[in-house]
């Protein structure tokens, strides 16, 4: 089997780490290139999270910096969520700077994607400023990327606002120009990543399953992202299933917009599932999982890491 060539923009975050061990290990997935971005925490820490899971994976996977801030809003931080290095709860092994890139994330990219064969799928897992800028700054890229699944927004209720969900209000401004890209987008928002839940008797099985397992389990009991009793949220990790695994969401075409202006509601993607706005779609929103389904996925393909 050829393996689909992705680029994940990244900002481990322990959702994060989930993502990227499920995607590094698949056997359907080539990952060309990681980017991280500012996010959960700063891009110091995201980036030496990033470097300190791929070489606790063994896979020399280039890594570039990204942006350091969102566009143009200020920085929000979430290491309340996350702990203060975004990764708490394993010790890692002080990664070595090997895979860093001398190139910025966003000329990376285009690089990585304009010397494809083939288009390659962009799987951006934090905020969408890298995304951004290498559409604006290099429009000629769109046509060798296969599409964007993004995690990221809420059809309804937001998880850093009433309305707003974390990877979206962190930079809007991003965001807004990735959905009015014309590029296919599909978007895998807080709405599934409310129900792909990990329980503890899941955990558990974490624990002795192999490496890869044991360090998740352990940083699982930093996580915040709700809580070990009523289920951890595996949001990043929806974006990877979706590749893998789609036939698990219900998904609708449909037109999003990002709310820039709103006194209370700025930052919320306006997802316009009974076509009040008039406009045409522009991307596909997952708009409901099966539950059971992902969790057997979710243990299976940690089950194929070291
Ligand atoms: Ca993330």
């Amino acid at each position: 089997m050829t393996k689909r060539p992705i680029i994940i923009d990244t900002d481990p975050g322990i959702d994060d780490a989930v993502a990227l061990a499920i995607a590094l290990y698949s056997e359907e997935l080539e990952v060309k290139l990681i980017t991280t971005i500012a996010g959960n925490v700063g891009l110091d820490k995201v980036t030496t999270n990033a470097l300190r899971l791929l070489q606790f994976f063994g896979k020399d996977i280039p890594v570039a910096l990204g942006a350091t801030k969102p566009l143009i809003k200020a920085p929000i931080d979430a290491s309340d969520i996350h702990g203060s290095t975004g990764m708490d709860g394993f010790e890692f092994e002080e990664p070595t700077k090997d895979l860093v890139l001398k190139e910025h994330a966003v000329n990376a990219m285009r690089r990585v994607l304009m010397e494809s064969p083939e288009p390659i799928t962009l799987v951006p897992i934090g905020p969408l400023t890298n995304i951004a800028l290498l559409l604006s700054m290099y429009p000629e890229v769109k046509e060798k990327i296969a599409k964007i699944v993004l995690m990221g927004g809420s059809t309804g209720r937001g998880n850093m606002g009433v309305m707003s969900e974390f990877n979206i209000v962190a930079d809007p401004d991003a965001a807004k120009i990735v959905f009015q890209s014309k590029l296919p987008v599909v978007m895998v928002p807080l709405d599934v990543g409310l129900k792909a839940l990990v329980y503890p008797e899941d955990s558990e099985q974490l624990k002795g399953m192999n490496d890869t397992g044991r360090m998740i389990y352990q940083l699982f009991q930093k996580y915040r992202g709700g809580s070990m009793k009523t289920g951890l949220k595996m949001y990043d990790a929806t974006a990877i299933a979706y590749l893998l695994k789609p036939e698990m969401f219900q998904v609708v075409d449909t037109f999003v917009d990002i709310e820039l202006q709103g006194a209370m509601t700025a930052g919320c993607t306006v997802v316009d599932l009974k076509g009040y706005l008039k406009q045409p779609n522009n991307a596909k929103v997952c708009v409901d999982i099966d539950a059971d389904v992902f969790k057997k996925w979710f243990l299976e393909s940690l089950q194929k890491c070291n």
